[in-house]
């Protein structure tokens, strides 16, 4: 299919009474992953908050890495009618994950896996004290997502996509990370799962305050302007990881942290387009959490509270 072409032939979500995916929100990277799996052919529904229920709801318009548009009908149903659900992809803001978990409290079977997708981290444990016999899983992803109108969905950047059990009963959860790789083209199974989180909060601490407060593309933080303050962030992070028992170098950061913005240069990251559009930030979960870890062990981390306090006035 040539780049740029349109194709409105209905790609259709199986109806079956259960579908094999519920997603919980339908922000990018929601719109992106249920248009995935739906094309892998791979029954999915997503789960939207009351207040669409009069919305016009067309199908999603969705682009794909190649630029072929296609409209994705997909089966939608609202939190307080939930239906029956196997496996619960949570893909809201890090901010919204319990809001839009705790009206299904009491409504979900105790086997139901519930895998949380959004940036930063210290969301899991509450998801656990809500859930409390339900398998928990975390996950980690790099896909880049943009949403451009109502249900209009550009997939943006082909990542990586990690999942690991955040409590006992979800060790039996691996096959998941299965069916993901099969819509997304990679994705896998890791049972030091903190370990990759703490490496993506690292990314997200450097990345997104700062494009976010200077309006930049991913790519444009690989300037001279931007090298201190780069590695400041990494080494107030790795400081922070050493003590939580994460043994990293703030250099090995740095590195993993400019490889991304090479990857996602032409990208603006999630915080940058929540800025925009007037949303809440996932500050509080990002660079929140690690203001919080650093003060359980006393360590100073003045630029990553600067870019917090920043944040928050502008926001
Ligand atoms: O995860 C991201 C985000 O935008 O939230 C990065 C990795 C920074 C890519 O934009």
């Amino acid at each position: 299919m040539p780049s740029g072409s349109r194709d409105y032939n209905l790609t259709q979500s199986r109806h079956t009474s259960s579908p094999q995916w519920t997603l919980l929100g339908c922000g990018a990277l929601g719109g992106v992953f249920a248009s995935l799996l739906t094309q892998s052919g791979q029954a999915t529904r997503v789960l939207l908050r009351e207040r669409h229920r009069s919305t016009l709801h067309p199908g999603i318009d969705f682009t794909s890495l190649e630029g072929h548009t296609q409209l994705i009908n997909i089966e939608r149903g609202f939190i307080s009618q939930p239906g029956q659900i196997k496996r619960l992809l949570v893909m809201t803001k890090a901010g919204q994950v319990i809001e839009a978990l705790t009206p299904l409290v009491g409504q979900l079977a105790t086997d139901v896996p519930i895998v949380l997708l959004h940036n930063g981290m210290g969301i899991a444990e509450q998801v656990v004290t809500l859930f409390p016999h339900n398998p928990i899983i975390a996950g980690v992803t790099s896909h880049g997502a943009m949403q451009s109108g109502h249900f209009v969905f550009r997939h943006t950047g082909k990542g990586e996509t990690w999942l690991g059990p955040v409590n006992e009963a979800a060790r039996a959860h691996a096959a998941l990370a299965d069916d993901l790789a099969a819509a997304l083209g990679q994705a896998g199974w890791d049972e030091q799962i903190q370990a990759r989180q703490w490496q993506k909060l690292a990314v997200n601490c450097a990345i997104n305050p700062l494009t976010a407060l200077y309006k930049l593309k991913n790519g444009e933080l690989a300037g001279p302007r931007f090298a201190d303050a780069l590695q400041q962030i990494c080494v107030e992070v790795a400081d922070v990881m050493q003590a939580e028992g994460q043994p990293t170098g703030s250099d090995e950061l740095l590195r993993r942290v400019m490889t991304v913005v090479e990857l996602t240069a032409d990208n603006y990251s999630s915080m940058y387009q929540d800025m925009e559009q007037g949303r809440e930030t996932e500050i509080e979960a990002i660079t929140g959490f690690l203001l919080a870890r650093a003060a359980s062990h006393g360590i100073a981390v003045p630029v990553n509270q600067g870019l917090y306090q920043a944040i928050k006035e502008k926001q």
